[in-house]
C-alpha cells in the first residue's frame, strides 16, 4: 500500500501518522548552558532522542524563560507530538502550558518542577528532589562537626533566584540544621548557579566577613562552589581545610577537586535524564499512562570515596 493511502488509513480509523513510521517529534526547551550539569544534561537529551529514533526540536534558552515560553509556542504551532520542559523559574508558565494542553499536546517537565494548582498542565515530572538533597548536604554538616564546640559561620551560595533547585536545596538544609545552635548561616545570596558568580559573590562574602571565620560553605550547585574554591584560595585560604565545602550535583569537576582536597561533600543529582525522558515519550505515545513523578535515584560523594568513584562517573 502506498505510503500515502497508508496514512489515509491510519487516519481514518484515528490514529496519528507516527504510527505508520514516522518519527515521534518532540520539542525540548532546555534552559541553557549555565553549569556543566546542564552541559551534560542536554547531551543525554540529544544522544538519547538520536537512539531513540526521536526527532528532537532543542530550544536552548539561554536562561531566559521568555525564550521558553517562546519556544513552547513555537512547537504548538508545528504541532510537535509532546513538549518537553525544564523551566528555569517556578512560575509563570501557567498560560502557556494551557495553550498546549488546549491544543492537544502533552507536556512532560523535566529536570525542574513549576509551581501551578492546575497539576493536569503535565502529565509527568521526572527530576532530583531537591529539598532531600538540601537535608542530605545539612546532615553531612552536622556529622562532620558533631562533637565541636564553638559557632560553625555558614555561607550559602544559592542558585538561580525562583528556580525550584534554588529554593528546595535552601528550605532542605535549613530544615536539617535548625536543631543546631552552633550551625549558622551568615551570608546566603544568589550566584546564578554559575562558576563565574560563583566566584565574584565569595569574594564579596569573604571581604564582609573580613576579621570573622567563615567555616562552611554551601553552594546549591558545584560550578557556583568551583567558582568559590578559586576565591578563597586567592584569599590566601585553604578550601576543603580553613573552609569546608559542601556542594551539590556531582559532576566530574567536583570529584576531581575532592581528590585534590579542595571540596569536602558533593550530592548527586543526576543529569542523565535523556533515557528515561524517551522512554516516557514512548510510553506516552504508545496509550500508556505515565507516573505522575519519576524519581532519579541519587547519593552522597564525600571526599573520601572520590578517587575510588571518579573513573565510573559518566557525567
Ligand atoms: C538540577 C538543575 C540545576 C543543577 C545546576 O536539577 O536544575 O541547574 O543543580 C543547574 O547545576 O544549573
Amino acid at each position: 500500500m502506498q505510503r500515502r493511502h497508508a496514512l489515509a488509513a491510519l487516519a481514518a480509523v484515528g490514529l496519528p501518522a507516527w504510527a505508520a513510521g514516522k518519527p515521534i517529534v518532540l520539542g525540548f526547551s532546555q534552559i541553557g548552558a549555565e553549569s556543566a550539569w546542564r552541559t551534560a544534561n542536554s547531551a543525554s537529551i540529544k544522544q538519547a532522542a538520536k537512539d531513540a529514533g526521536i526527532t528532537l526540536k532543542f530550544a536552548d534558552a539561554q536562561q531566559k524563560q521568555e525564550n521558553q515560553i517562546k519556544a513552547l509556542r513555537a512547537f504548538i504551532a508545528q504541532k510537535v507530538d509532546v513538549i518537553a520542559l525544564s523551566p528555569v523559574v517556578e512560575t509563570g508558565f501557567g498560560t502557556v502550558l494551557r495553550e498546549a494542553k488546549a491544543a492537544g499536546i502533552p507536556v512532560i517537565l523535566t529536570d525542574r518542577l513549576v509551581k501551578e494548582a492546575d497539576e493536569s498542565l503535565w502529565v509527568s515530572f521526572m527530576g532530583s528532589d531537591f529539598v532531600e538533597e538540601g537535608r542530605r548536604a545539612g546532615r553531612w554538616l552536622i556529622d562532620k562537626t558533631k562533637g565541636g564546640t564553638g559557632e560553625v559561620r555558614i555561607v550559602e551560595l544559592q542558585g538561580t533566584v525562583g528556580a525550584a533547585p534554588a529554593l528546595d536545596r535552601k528550605k532542605g538544609f535549613e530544615e536539617a540544621i535548625k536543631d543546631q545552635p552552633r550551625l549558622k548561616i551568615v551570608r546566603s545570596q544568589t550566584a546564578d548557579f554559575s562558576r563565574a558568580k560563583g566566584k565574584e559573590v565569595m569574594e564579596a562574602f569573604l571581604k564582609a566577613e573580613a576579621g570573622r571565620k567563615v567555616d562552611v560553605l554551601y553552594a546549591h550547585n558545584d560550578d557556583m562552589a568551583l567558582g568559590a574554591i578559586q576565591a578563597i584560595e586567592e584569599a590566601g585560604l585553604k578550601p576543603g581545610k580553613d573552609i569546608l565545602v559542601i556542594s551539590i550535583d556531582g559532576v566530574r569537576a567536583a570529584f576531581e577537586a575532592m581528590v585534590a582536597g579542595k571540596l569536602n561533600v558533593t550530592v548527586e543529582c543526576s543529569p542523565l535524564l535523556g533515557p528515561p525522558l524517551m522512554q516516557a515519550v514512548k510510553d506516552l505515545k504508545a496509550g500508556k499512562t505515565l507516573p505522575r513523578r519519576i524519581v532519579t535515584e541519587e547519593g552522597v560523594f564525600p571526599a573520601e570515596v572520590a578517587a575510588r568513584e571518579l573513573p565510573k562517573r559518566r557525567y
